[in-house]
């Protein structure tokens, strides 16, 4: 079955009427990972838009069609864990463990639960949404906020102007912990997203499986609503998002050789108009740095 059959034929199990903003990457990716995952699964989602969004309830009722619950910020993979052992004794390992957390939830509050579930290789998927930012309570800066992006905690002012910390890289993180599986995937290709889930789903029940989202956010970052999957195909085509997995000890990249300058993805952005120069130069040198220490990594 291609992935578009995948998204066709199979039942939408987030309701159609959440409460997320018009464009929001994260629930469109949300929405898609439900269909591949299927019925015969358990959600956990902790505090964030994608709970706050209505997936988790309101009132008594779920937004979802299988069994949801909503962690704290801080404990979403140390609940997996516990989620995960009750089925295996009972002997579902059939059941898919999901976690759907936002870049908050797993880089700063949640980071040390994280860590050991990962570092156990507890069975799961851990699914991080990264918008950049705590966009739930009104965008504030998280450590996978980028440089010189402007949040309601980093504004742009005459002193400061914006984040002034570079983001802090997850995946490669989790890769350390010598995890089942991880990658990171976009919106920009479905196809290729939609094979990560899937091979995150199964290796979720050999050991901790870890997939990082780029989840574009209109609202907290100022962009029109329907420039989303543009905004995520160059973060793509620049190498500020770069595409890899990792299974079974390699690191496979998507290179991309003749990327577009990172000035080219951040136009257009609200987050980072006021950038100057220099700081659009230092952002560019990240970028550089992260792809060639990824590209260091990976096999041929
Ligand atoms: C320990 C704790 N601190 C603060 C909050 C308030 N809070 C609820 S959602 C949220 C934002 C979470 O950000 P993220 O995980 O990135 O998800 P997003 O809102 O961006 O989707 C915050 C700070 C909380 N629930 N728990
Ligand atoms: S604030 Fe951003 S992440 Fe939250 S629902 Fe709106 S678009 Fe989505
Ligand atoms: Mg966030």
């Amino acid at each position: 079955m291609t992935y578009i059959d995948t998204f066709r034929e199979t039942k939408d199990l987030l309701t159609p009427g959440t409460s997320a903003c018009k464009g929001c990457g994260g629930e469109m990716l949300l929405r898609r990972v439900l269909k591949i995952a299927g019925e015969n699964s358990i959600a956990v989602v902790p505090p964030g838009c994608m709970a706050g969004a209505g997936s988790v309830g309101w009132d008594t009722l779920s937004g979802m069609r299988i069994p949801v619950t909503m962690t704290l910020l801080d404990n979403t993979a140390s609940f997996l864990t516990g989620v995960s052992k009750i089925y295996e004794r009972r002997g579902r390992a059939d059941v898919n463990i999901i976690g759907f957390a936002g870049d908050g939830a797993t880089s700063d509050c949640g980071f040390q639960s994280l860590s050991g579930s990962a570092e156990r290789g507890d069975k799961m998927l851990y699914i991080c949404y990264d918008n950049e930012g705590y966009m739930n309570t009104g965008y504030q800066r998280s450590s996978t906020t980028s440089l010189g992006s402007r949040t309601s905690t980093t504004p742009v002012g005459k002193v400061v102007k914006g984040k002034t910390q570079h983001q802090k890289y997850i995946p490669l993180i989790m890769m350390m912990h010598n995890a089942e599986y991880v990658a990171t995937a976009s919106p920009s290709n479905m196809a290729d997203f939609t094979k990560k889930i899937e091979k995150g789903l199964a290796a979720s029940k050999r050991g901790f499986a870890y997939i990082h989202l780029f989840a574009p956010c209109p609202t907290g970052w100022g962009y029109a609503s329907n420039m989303s999957i543009e905004i995520a195909k160059n973060a793509v085509k620049s190498n500020f998002f770069p595409i890899f997995e990792y299974e079974k000890g390699k690191l496979t990249l998507r290179d991309n050789k003749k990327p577009i300058p990172v000035a080219e993805f951040i136009k257009g952005i609200k987050k980072f108009k006021h950038l100057n120069e220099d700081t659009i130069e230092e952002l560019q040198n990240i970028v550089d740095y992260r792809m060639n220490m990824i590209r260091k990594l990976a096999v041929d």
